[in-house]
């Protein structure tokens, strides 16, 4: 079951599951319906934790995605609603993981982990970790309760620090990344587009295919090759604004851009440029098949179609 199928990730994952395993065997829920549900959808709060007890329990569920949270952007506007969403749905999950409910679950980090002291370039698994958003600190409390949880209760928790994900059929909402998004819309209505980041910053960012993939693997791996029990490092590319509107521009020619940084520029400063994921590549063969040039091309004839 996937907690939170309405978000960017959610749908996505919610059809490639479907792909994989068949409708029968997976659930989606959210905390609103909409029109793309499909059949074995199921209305929750994962905030409750009976209602999410009695639908698994009910449906007879052992593995969870749980992707329900407030961004990194979106939950400055309200800290404390964040983090109360962000860790009490994660702990709700937990808690029927230690109950052996669950047998196993995925819970995504984030990048948003690391801060201004972290190494920026790249960032290692193991650094300094400040992060300075609600969003950012409750994913490090989130992965360290992943950890204790996992050492002391003996769950299987799994989980990976995704970079900006870049999707065409599904948007993003409320991160610091989704100009990486936003930007393509605007070139296929042919607008300008006015990005809320400099030109020049870098950030490591992922395709959508490339998510879903590593959800599926580091979700089949076996757990004895599992050396992370918090959260693996992982990523595929790191870019810019500027390169990634002269990769669309290949396709777009008379595409136009215009800098106005606002209060996002700040978080995307404490972020790191790039991400070293050498122990996901190493313990469970992560490695990407999308770079830059690559996923604008699928991009925009798949937007184009
Ligand atoms: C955000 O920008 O908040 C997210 C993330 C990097 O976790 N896309």
């Amino acid at each position: 079951m996937i907690i939170g199928s309405g978000g960017q990730l959610g749908s996505e994952l919610e059809d490639y599951l479907v792909s994989l395993y068949g409708r029968e065997k997976i659930y989606s829920s959210d905390i609103k319906k909409n029109n793309s549900n499909g059949e074995n959808f199921i209305l929750l709060d994962a905030l409750n934790k009976d209602d999410i007890y009695k639908t698994i329990k009910e449906n007879n569920i052992k593995i969870v995605y749980h992707l329900a949270a407030i961004l990194s952007a979106k939950g400055e506007a309200n800290p404390i609603q964040t983090w109360n969403l962000n860790m009490n749905t994660l702990f709700n999950v937990l808690e029927l993981a230690k109950e052996k409910v669950l047998s196993k679950v995925f819970w995504p980090s984030s990048i948003a982990v690391f801060g201004p002291s972290s190494p920026r370039n790249p960032a290692k698994q193991f650094s300094i970790m400040d992060p300075t958003t609600v969003y950012g600190i409750s994913k490090l409390a989130g992965e360290r309760w992943c950890e204790y949880y996992n050492k002391n209760y003996s769950t299987d928790i799994r989980s990976v620090r995704f970079p900006g994900i870049i999707s065409y059929k599904s948007l993003p909402g409320g991160g610091t990344t989704d100009y990486a998004v936003d930007i393509f819309h605007s070139a296929m209505k042919k607008e300008k587009y006015s990005c809320f980041l400099k030109e020049d910053t870098y950030l490591p960012m992922l395709y959508i295919d490339d998510a879903l993939m590593a959800m599926h693997k580091i979700m089949e791996e076996k757990k004895s090759n599992l050396s992370i029990s918090s959260s693996y490092n992982l990523s595929a590319m790191s870019f810019s604004p500027k390169e990634l509107f002269e990769s669309i521009k290949k396709y777009k020619k008379n595409f136009d851009i215009k800098y106005n940084p606002d209060y996002r520029q700040k978080i995307a400063d404490t972020w790191p440029e790039s991400i070293d994921d050498s122990y996901a590549r190493n313990d469970w063969g992560w490695k990407e098949s999308f770079n830059l040039d690559k996923m604008t091309k699928e991009i925009i004839l798949n937007l184009k179609s």
